[in-house]
């Protein structure tokens, strides 16, 4: 490690006597201009938000550290269990508004600052965003960070500190191009440094047997060359309760031996540059939402991760209980984050035997009781299976360990059922053919004692579907954890208008207690309510439109429905069928066919795997029609549509409090859950939604009246495979004849005949699987209904009272509550009292 550790005989200062930071305006105004002047060096001539924002968050940082210490020594105290939440993502987003509102100070900040002349909004504005997420999976992870802290679980996250985040979107010429995202790049003022906890993850080399000291053959990983991880520690508020929990990123640095041998080879200036390859592994995050691509860069990261994280865990049991690992699995718990931290089941394994000296049993009952694994997908072609090969060349003793697992595991099965060979094949870890494969969700299924889906219809279809054979097997494994969204970012924090009027309403405590959100549904009922609900949701609207307007260019009438579908872009969620449905609105327009016609305003925004073809293709449909739509005089008035650019944590911020209508139209069966459906519902939207992931339990929460349902569900949509016949469908509705009229006459193209042709082909081959043509009549039926009730405005706003009122079943704090009382069983933890007994 780069810093050596204190000896005992070192003097440790004491600390303990600290008087606790002032939580008034008067304190953090001085701690303000403290860090403004003496820490940064700034004055009166600073004409940049950069360091105001910065002195700032070093202001409001402090206020996190003493609660931060505090919450770590109640859990060492305490000897007590915890669990580690491993992830190769966690879209954090903005951190100063959400510290400032978990710790209670965001009003005498906001009067702090204007009392110096500063705005808080325009410094809270400077931030960037934290990226380090692709999407749901991601922005998943960092909701569970804040409802385990508001809950005080001892749980730390792990990942890894990329350097580039999820990519910049821009749009030119309609198309998507990605910029580089060097978010650290000002600096990130919430991450501590801890090189003292660094680790070493090794790569390469081979594996071999040898005699220990008691003459027994043991394995060992031999000729490997080393990578540091060195630890980031970013604080992670509980709302007002004093806890602060970890966030742990790791970053890849070179080790000093590794260059020093090069050197002595001769070839200095060689072995520094070879330091690139070591620093690589947490260069950039992998922008690929979906499908996975075996890049041996991917993998790295992977084991990187799980290595280090494990490594650390291992590192503090040892400091207090020594090499006696009987009390682990007691004491800890591993949830796996999809499968791309999966290599944590055989790593865990190879430390236990090859570091700690245990036998295989031994190591495998710890492992299988501490590891839990989470899917996040239904779409085959997103699970991950690794090249045999690839395991071979990197990470070669991990590769024994797993040829190992599968053999017993293979004896169990075929005790199980005796001379099935094609079950054996089928369930084996390692897929045969040209190129043998690892697959890594069979591996993480294997080594785990609890496997779940992330909303009920998603936990079904995996039981009856993908992993069947292994839940014939393990029945007792496999549970449901409906996602969530965490109500402090999603409501209190993104909506304050309606959080003031929510509270005026129902008391303050509903941000810990979302259940409590029911009680607003007696209120639909009172016309002054409504009126009150109805202006908050037109000042939101006007906030989304001046968004839309600088981002866009294009205006947006707040009279008109918000109708918005923010998310990946990606065939499955089927922003074709979105499309499909404005080009007919247009084509209903040019045809004069606009007899109580509702005023609406769409908006699309998502970004696209940047090796994804179609999802490419399809970002410049909805760019080309809005450039058509809205240079229409014909359209003035009526219908405005818009592709916004670099949708992101932020955006989405600003996004949902303003939305009416909230498009949730996936092929019913591929989205496993969805988060953004309940982020809208929170604030507000009616969903128009197929039976899809959690759409059908927020139906079930909100009623079907206050649901625009549409589409065939998972089962219609299996079964028409082998006579789906879309050009069928397309001659006998002739809706749906003219809008594949208007695009395959070239409507669209802008000038470059053929653009659209895949788009075309797609909806009309018979083996499109996102069915698009099959569900576009009941689309367009249910964005009808959803018309005629927005022109009923008493009508919409209480179906949009009613949606939030009844949403409280998805805030990760039911979630997680649920993940504690059925895998993590962990006692919630209060911090120690601050020096003063202060907590809040
Ligand atoms: C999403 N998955 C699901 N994956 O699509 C969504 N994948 O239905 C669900 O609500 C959400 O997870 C949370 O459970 C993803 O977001 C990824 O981002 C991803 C990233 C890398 C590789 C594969």
């Amino acid at each position: 490690s780069r810093l050596k550790p204190l000896r005992a005989s070192v003097p440790v200062p004491r600390l303990t006597e600290l008087p606790p930071l002032g939580m008034d305006e008067r304190a953090i105004a001085d701690d303000f201009r403290r860090y403004f002047s003496h820490t940064l060096g700034r004055d009166k001539h600073c004409r940049s938000t950069h360091y105001p924002f910065q002195a700032l968050a070093l202001a409001v940082r402090d206020r996190l550290m003493e609660r931060w210490k505090n919450s770590r020594y109640a859990c060492e105290e305490g000897n007590c269990r915890r669990a580690h939440y491993l992830s190769l993502e966690f879209l954090m987003g903005r951190s100063l508004g959400n510290a400032m509102l978990n710790l209670g100070i965001a009003g005498p900040t906001a009067r702090a600052l204007k009392d110096l002349g500063l705005l808080l909004e325009e410094l809270a504005g400077t931030e960037h965003d934290a990226g380090l997420g692709n999407g749901g999976l991601g922005r998943l992870a960092a909701c569970f960070l804040d409802s385990c802290a508001t809950l005080q679980l001892p749980v730390t996250g792990y990942g890894i500190r990329y350097e580039y985040g999820m990519f910049r979107q821009l749009i030119d010429s309609g198309e998507q191009v990605e910029e580089p995202d060097h978010w650290l790049r000002d600096g990130h003022p919430w991450e501590l440094e801890r090189p003292e906890y660094t680790r070493r993850v090794r790569f390469g080399g081979r594996s071999e047997s040898y005699q220990d000291e008691h003459g027994r053959w043991r394995m060992r990983w031999v000729d490997a060359h080393a990578v540091l991880a060195v630890p980031y520690d970013i604080p992670v508020p509980g709302y007002r309760n004093g806890t602060v929990n970890t966030l742990r990123l790791w970053s890849a640095a070179a080790t000093d031996e590794f260059d020093l041998d090069e050197f002595n080879a001769g070839s200095y200036p060689e072995s520094v540059a070879a330091k690139n390859a070591a620093e690589n592994i947490t260069m950039v995050l992998y922008p690929n939402d979906a499908s996975e691509n075996g890049k041996e860069l991917r993998l790295r990261q992977q084991y990187f991760l799980a290595s280090a994280s494990l490594q650390d865990v291992l590192r503090y049991w040892v400091r207090f209980h020594g090499e006696d690992f009987r009390g682990f699995a007691d004491k800890n718990c591993f949830q796996l984050n999809d499968t791309h931290p999966s290599c944590a089941v055989p790593e865990l394994m190879r430390l236990l035997m090859d570091e700690h000296g245990l036998e295989w049993d031994a190591a495998w009952a710890i492992t299988t009781r501490t590891m839990a694994y989470t899917n996040h997908t239904l779409l085959p072609e997103a699970l991950e299976k690794w090249p045999v090969r690839l395991f071979r060349q990197e990470l070669p003793r991990l590769l024994d360990i797993i040829f190992e697992i599968n053999a017993r595991f293979l004896e169990q099965v075929a005790a199980r059922w005796p001379g099935d060979g094609a079950r054996i094949r089928r369930m084996s870890l390692i897929e045969e053919g040209d190129e043998p494969m690892v697959r890594m969700a069979y591996l993480a299924i294997v080594g785990s004692f609890s496997v779940n889906g992330v909303a009920e219809l998603h936990s079904r279809l995996l039981e009856q579907g993908l992993f069947r054979d292994f839940f014939e097997l393990w029945p007792e494994k496999f549970n449901n954890k409906t996602n969530g969204v965490t109500p402090r970012r999603w409501l209190a924090g993104c909506n304050p208008r309606l959080a003031r009027l929510v509270d005026e309403t129902i008391g303050n405590d509903w941000p810990t207690r979302m259940e409590r959100l029911r009680e607003l549904a007696p209120h639909a009922d009172s016309a002054s309510f409504r009126e009150r609900w109805h202006t908050v949701k037109q000042r939101n609207k006007a906030r989304l439109a001046r968004l839309v307007e600088r981002e866009c260019g294009v205006r947006f009438d707040r009279e008109a429905l918000f109708d918005v579908q923010v998310k990946r872009i990606h065939e499955y969620k089927r922003q074709l069928l979105n499309v499909l449905h404005v080009i007919h609105l247009y084509d209903r327009i040019r045809r004069g066919d606009t007899a109580g016609w509702t005023p609406r305003c769409v908006l699309i925004g998502g970004k696209a795997a940047p090796g994804y073809f179609m999802a490419k293709r399809i970002i410049r449909l909805v760019n080309n029609v809005a450039a058509v739509i809205n240079a229409d005089p014909a359209t003035e008035g009526l219908l405005r549509v818009a592709f916004l650019p670099n949708y992101r944590v932020t955006a989405m911020e600003v996004i949902c409090p303003g939305t009416d209508l909230s498009e949730q139209i996936s092929t019913a069966g591929k989205e496993a859950s969805g988060t953004g459906n309940m982020k809208f519902m929170m604030n507000g939207a009616v969903t128009i939604g197929t039976l899809d992931g959690a759409n059908i339990e927020i139906r079930a929460e909100v009623g079907d009246e206050n649901f625009f349902l549409f589409g065939l569900t998972a089962g219609e949509v299996q079964a028409l495979r082998g006579d789906y016949d879309p050009q069928g469908i397309i001659a006998g509705d002739e809706r749906l004849r003219r809008v594949m009229e208007l695009l395959v006459g070239g409507t669209f193209d802008g000038g470059e005949p053929g653009l659209f042709e895949p788009v075309i082909q797609s909806i009309a081959s018979p083996h499109d699987p996102w069915v698009v043509a099959a569900d576009f009549g009941s689309y367009v039926e249910a964005q009808r209904r959803a018309a005629e009730a927005y022109r009923d405005r008493e009508r919409w706003v209480r179906m949009s009272i009613l949606n939030s009122a009844c949403s409280g079943r998805f805030s990760t704090d039911r979630t997680i509550a649920e993940y504690n009382a059925d895998i993590w069983r962990l006692e919630p933890v209060p911090p120690l009292p601050a020096a003063d007994g202060e907590s809040g």
